[in-house]
């Protein structure tokens, strides 16, 4: 073997050397060797080394409690403590250590105990088998369910025919759409092409970067109407928890596959054929591309790249809601995408309307005590609002942002929230109360109130300062602003 696990060698060098050449020791060995013959290994039993010698392993006589046991030897990268005598490894980790500071020191801990004092003595990775075992089977055990569950829905899809809808949420953000795609891909491979997808969608696509993101992978999506349902023999619910929650679909719609990360609602799900939601999960793109990786399917780029700006998106940039499986997945996609269409999805030029809205809202502002107010007027396009508050929130002496504004079908409202002593999800809730819909986080929120009563009422911006007027004095009564003085910054 080589020439450096020469005993007696010192200043020269051996990759591993291996302490106590028992079963386990005897298995990394094996395992080693794959890799180098650069190993030496010490075991105290005379008999064993002259076996490990017959087979060709360097090997040399040493019991680890000797002080002097690791006199003599070449300097290694990497020990390997193995032996099942507790005090043995402790003593060779506390040996080694002091004489090879630059190298790594595994140990094994024959008992739980030892575990604490191996580690104590300064070895840098301690294992105990029995609780590598219990992790390996939990892990097996995930990636089994994980697998089950991926084959279960091609399974389901490959037993069905005709033309399966895929409904994704109302202003359909990137991971709802990239969902969309994948589902479909797993439909088409699991159907042989029997299964035709159709993507389906309500409202708009509004904010900019979606926009860029549809046109340039080219997603073919179409506006959700009661023909193209009743064409449906399938549904499913991609990013969205039930039938009419945030989609076109009414609240008794059939709906077959639904596949999501929000938190779970009060719909009955027992009549779903399949349900996959998992509110750990920082997007629903994560669970598909799981789906993708477990049935092994080639996943071409258009999809790729759409589900990796799905979850990035989802995450904000891999900064919210992000799970070490979402990490994976991102990892998983990530060769595979067009880095071109990436980038060119995320630095999208800003429309006209978006400037304009941008521009009122920050024209229009009011400042009470870190709360700012702000009025955007007549809008097209929804995304703008959300996207003031998130510049707006970012001035100085500004805590919590508030924008409104009025499209033609709706009132919006959209805020954002720094002050840790306010949860504005829960204040707009409260201000909303039996006007309009609304919700969100501790940091974020939204609400909307239909117009469907004032659609006949020509000026909007009119009716906006009458019906706004109410609920933001109840905002500043929530949040305790009643009396405080107005002024700018
Ligand atoms: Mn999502």
């Amino acid at each position: 073997m080589a020439d450096a696990a020469v005993p007696g060698s010192p200043g020269k060098i051996v990759k591993y050397l291996v302490c106590g050449c028992g079963s386990t020791g005897y298995n990394v060995v094996e395992e080693l060797l794959k890799e180098t013959d650069s190993i030496l290994i010490l075991d105290r039993d005379e008999k064993r080394v002259e076996d490990l010698r017959d087979q060709k392993y360097d090997a040399i006589v040493r019991d680890m409690k000797e002080p002097n046991a690791f006199d003599d030897l070449p300097v290694p990268e990497v020990i390997f403590v193995l032996s099942n005598d507790k005090d043995a490894n402790l003593s060779a980790v506390r040996t080694t250590k002091a004489k090879y500071p630059l190298a790594h020191v595994i140990a094994r801990a024959p008992d739980p105990v030892g575990k604490d004092m191996l580690e104590n003595a300064g070895a840098d990775v301690v294992l105990y088998p029995q609780e590598v075992i219990a992790k390996t089977a939990v892990h097996h055990i995930r990636r089994l369910a994980a697998s089950r569950i991926a084959r279960r829905l091609s399974a389901l899809l490959g037993s069905w025919e005709g033309t399966l809808g895929i409904v994704a949420h109302t202003n359909p953000d990137p991971d709802s759409v990239s969902s969309a795609m994948a589902l479909a891909a797993i439909a088409h491979d699991a159907s042989g092409g029997k299964l035709i997808s159709r993507i389906l969608y309500d409202g708009n696509i509004g904010h900019q970067e979606n926009r860029a993101f549809v046109n340039l992978l080219d997603i073919k999506m179409e506006k959700i109407t009661p023909e193209i349902l009743a064409a449906c023999d399938h549904l499913a619910l991609v990013d969205s928890t039930a039938p009419g929650s945030n989609n076109a679909l009414g609240k008794e719609a059939r709906v077959n596959v639904i596949i999501d990360h929000h938190k779970n609602g009060t719909h009955d799900t027992t009549k779903v054929e399949f349900v996959d939601i998992r509110p750990g999960m920082g997007a629903t793109a994560s669970i598909l591309t799981q789906y993708l990786q477990e049935l092994d399917l080639p996943v071409n780029t258009k999809v790729a790249t759409a589900l990796l700006y799905g979850i990035r998106a989802d995450t904000r940039d891999f900064r919210r809601n992000i799970t070490p499986q979402d990490l994976n997945y991102a990892a998983f996609l990530l060769p595979l995408t067009d880095r071109d269409i990436l980038d060119k999805i995320m630095s999208p030029s800003v429309s006209q309307e978006t400037l304009d809205v941008l521009g009122n809202a920050i024209r229009n502002r009011e400042v009470v005590s870190g709360y700012l107010f702000t009025n955007v007027g007549y809008l097209r396009n929804r995304d703008a609002v959300p996207q003031a508050a998130d510049i707006l929130i970012s001035l100085e002496g500004v805590n919590t942002a508030i924008v409104y504004g009025v499209t033609d079908t709706n009132i919006v409202f959209s805020a954002r929230n720094r002050d840790i002593r306010i949860h504005i999800g829960k204040v707009l809730e409260e201000a909303f109360t039996g006007i309009g819909e609304a919700g969100g986080h501790a940091n974020m929120a939204a609400a909307t109130i239909p117009l469907t009563y004032f659609s006949m009422v020509k000026e909007k911006e009119e009716l906006l300062d009458l019906i706004i007027d109410p609920i933001l004095k109840k905002v500043r009564r929530i949040v305790g602003l009643e009396n405080e003085a107005k002024h700018e910054v």
